[in-house]
């Protein structure tokens, strides 16, 4: 009995262990044995096969590689699923990439329940390139990244390879992610060395079978810095020549690399107008020695200058007037919004106004506005705030994901990147909820018709509660940790699905409310500094230049009357903007300086109004730590303290930024906090005098969260 015990003990502290976050939603048992044939094998079908022999637990599988109806229309990659009543399940692709696909599909389904019955699926994806960008700096630093280290380990590659780079392609494929930029956009040149090159293809190899390409960040002085070359000017013939025989020394390595991401002219890095010349003539340069092998560029449009006028017109100012005049293997790559990645943004009015050259949407999957890693902020209703945004190009309806997918326009290359938020960590993302944003953004990419509640719902069905182990769970008395009666699996994904629902808008509450944005410390964008003002610094990195708080009101004014940015989106949506009666309110000081008293829809004035959406977030925040520890009993251990940690220090960050940005404001506001919400805790001269200490961010106590 004593053993038996002990035995039991050591299955439950195992199954708890286990549960550290690493299987992210792929928490399937490896131990059924389904027969799968193929009628074409390659090394992505084996995988599929593979996958499907070990997890799938129903009747035989055939992978058919076939071109036929209904796939000539439709993109490589697409997929049918079909049950036949004596024949088991096909799943049929033009490619093996769709088979691998059209295998995650139907072993989702089974953890999903919902494998049973008729079958009869088509699926394609919206976007041909559904790709992560990587921030990952060579010495193994992420910018902006808050989950360990790079998983790249350039020191130790090509020899020595990590299985977590084939489980990260893996994780990839599995929600259609095909594409992958190995290095941040702020580019070292070294990344084009014949040394790095070695290593690039080491990784390129292992994520080949998962149908992932690889791409790279570039820097543009590369022909200079690390060719020697005089100059990295594009019209010059022997840099034209270096990047042709570049392009070719990667090819030959790589034959399917997918090409560049290219930063240029933007935050102190290099770029064409640095001699001259353009962003067509540095654009179409690098597109001419890729053109031979079929890659492509990515050009971004995340460009502005400090005293250029308003940042958030700059992108469009730059780059309409060359709308038409790039290679057709360049596609331009747009921020979601015309700032930066704020909490709440109106979308980019690019989008919708090149009409002859692509563009696709980049957003940002790692929290660096948004809290880092320690808050949660599910990211699907910002990202399809986004993508279902009205641009009105061609009349009602066109949306930006519409004017991207290739609906309105049939572009060539259809494009979306996602900036990553994975790290060496465990549970790869340093919040066990962040999964939801890299699960998200696949599953966005793949269909951005899929509604935020439908995903949420997926995700936390495969993460928290499809089992982990069947034979574990036929012998462990600790159930409720492991296989669930249905009427409790649907209580921690009805709790926890609204909890992630409400989570961004809950941060945009106690940070930004209302249409603020760029309130942020410096530097590392880690908590409040509203009042920042560094002596010399660029102004249109200064909170003030955003907030414009003063005497009168709080707010940019935006329209004819001020920057006129409204005028850069079409009708009838600038007019919207324009107006203050008909501007959304969420986005009222994004577009309006607005007097303090202004009367909001609520009947309160606009001060008042800050106060309790502040005040709103603090509270949510709160609501989500009560919702969490409500679901103690159905939740692993380990996840279940790291999420309740976490959301304790969102907790004590949100009081913190509503007490810093309320105060503050208040000394231009002079109006006194409204009775019936939370009276603040911090004091406005001592916030003001400390500056966050980045690297104790998560384990501060209160008293030491701010250091001279
Ligand atoms: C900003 C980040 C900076 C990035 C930049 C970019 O703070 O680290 O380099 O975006 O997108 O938001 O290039």
């Amino acid at each position: 009995m004593k053993k038996l015990l002990s035995l039991l003990l050591l299955l439950i502290a195992g199954y708890a262990s286990a549960e550290d976050g690493s299987r992210l939603w792929l928490r399937a048992t490896a131990d059924a044995s389904a027969t799968v044939t193929c009628n074409k094998p390659s090394p992505v079908t084996d995988i599929a096969a593979k996958e499907l022999r070990m997890h799938w637990r129903g009747e035989p599988v055939s992978l058919n590689i076939q071109r036929t109806k209904p796939f000539s229309q439709l993109p490589a990659d697409s997929y049918t699923i079909r049950r036949h009543p004596k024949n088991g399940i096909s799943i049929e692709s033009p490619t093996g990439q769709g088979i691998l696909y059209g295998a995650y599909h139907l072993l989702r389904l089974q953890e999903l329940g919902q494998a049973g019955g008729e079958l009869q699926i088509l699926e394609s994806p919206r976007y041909n390139i559904r790709i992560l960008n990587h921030w990952d700096n060579l010495d193994r630093t992420v910018e902006r990244g808050y989950a360990g280290q790079s998983l790249w380990n350039w020191d130790e590659l090509p020899a020595v390879v990590s299985p977590r780079y084939e489980a990260y392609a893996r994780a990839n494929a599995s929600i259609g992610i095909n594409a992958t930029v190995l290095n941040n956009v702020n580019a070292s040149p070294q990344i084009l060395s014949a040394t790095y090159l070695e290593k690039v293809k080491a990784l390129a190899d292992i994520f080949r079978p998962y149908g992932i390409k690889v791409y790279l960040s570039i820097n543009f002085s590369s022909p200079a810095e690390l060719g020697g070359l005089p100059t990295s000017d594009p019209l010059d013939k022997a840099v034209q020549r270096w990047w042709k025989d570049k392009a070719n020394e990667i090819y030959k390595l790589i034959p399917d690399f997918g090409g560049f991401l290219v930063k240029a002219n933007s935050e102190g890095l290099p770029g064409p107008q640095d001699f001259g010349r353009t962003h067509v003539d540095g654009a179409n340069m690098i597109a001419d020695a890729l053109k031979p092998h079929k890659g492509i560029v990515m050009w971004r449009a995340f460009v502005y200058n400090p005293g250029d006028g308003d940042r958030a017109k700059q992108a469009y100012q730059e780059f309409m007037p060359f709308d038409g005049q790039f290679r057709d293997n360049v596609i331009i790559q747009v921020k979601n919004g015309p700032v930066d990645f704020q909490p709440r943004e109106p979308f980019s009015p690019l989008f919708g106004a090149m009409k002859n050259t692509p563009v696709m949407p980049e957003v940002q999957i790692t929290q660096e506005y948004l809290g880092f890693a320690n808050h949660v902020a599910y990211l699907a209703p910002m990202w399809k705030e986004c993508l279902d945004s009205d641009t009105y190009q061609q009349g009602f309806g066109s949306t930006v994901a519409k004017i991207t997918d290739g609906t309105l326009y049939p572009q060539k290359i259809t494009a979306i990147a996602g900036v990553t938020n994975i790290g060496t960590d465990t549970n790869w993302c340093g919040h066990h909820l962040a999964q939801a944003n890299w699960y998200a953004f696949g599953r966005l990419a793949w269909n951005h018709e899929l509604t935020s509640e439908e995903i949420a719902n997926e995700w936390i069905a495969l993460t928290f509660e499809s089992p982990a182990s069947t034979s574990l769970n036929s012998i462990t008395p600790n159930k409720q940790n492991t296989a669930q009666p249905n009427s409790q699996l649907s209580t921690v994904n009805s709790q926890l699905s609204t909890l992630l629902l409400e989570s961004r808008e809950a941060v945009v509450e106690y940070m930004m409310p209302l249409g603020l944005h760029h309130l942020f410390a410096w530097g590392h964008h880690y908590g409040p500094e509203p009042w920042c003002d560094i002596p010399g610094a660029r102004p249109d990195w200064m909170p003030s230049y955003y907030h414009k708080a003063d005497l009168d009101g709080i707010g940019f004014n935006r329209t004819h009357t001020g920057s006129n940015a409204t005028a850069q989106y079409h009708t009838p949506l600038g007019e919207q903007y324009n107006d203050i009666s008909t501007c959304p309110e969420n986005l009222i000081l994004w577009f309006h300086h607005v007097p303090w008293d202004h009367q909001m829809k609520s009947g309160r004035t606009l001060w008042d109004e800050l106060c309790y959406t502040y005040d709103r977030g603090v509270q949510k925040a709160r609501s989500f730590q009560k919702t969490w520890d409500s679901l103690e009993k159905y939740i692993d251990p380990q996840r279940f303290r790291d999420v309740q940690r976490k959301l304790k220090i969102q907790t004590r960050d949100a009081i913190w930024w509503k007490d810093a940005c309320l105060l503050y404001f208040q000394e231009f506001s002079r109006r006194p906090i409204p009775d019936g919400i939370e009276r603040p805790v911090h004091d406005l001269g001592r916030m003001k005098q400390y500056r966050l200490d980045i690297g104790n961010h998560e384990n501060a106590q209160e008293e030491d969260l701010f250091v001279k």
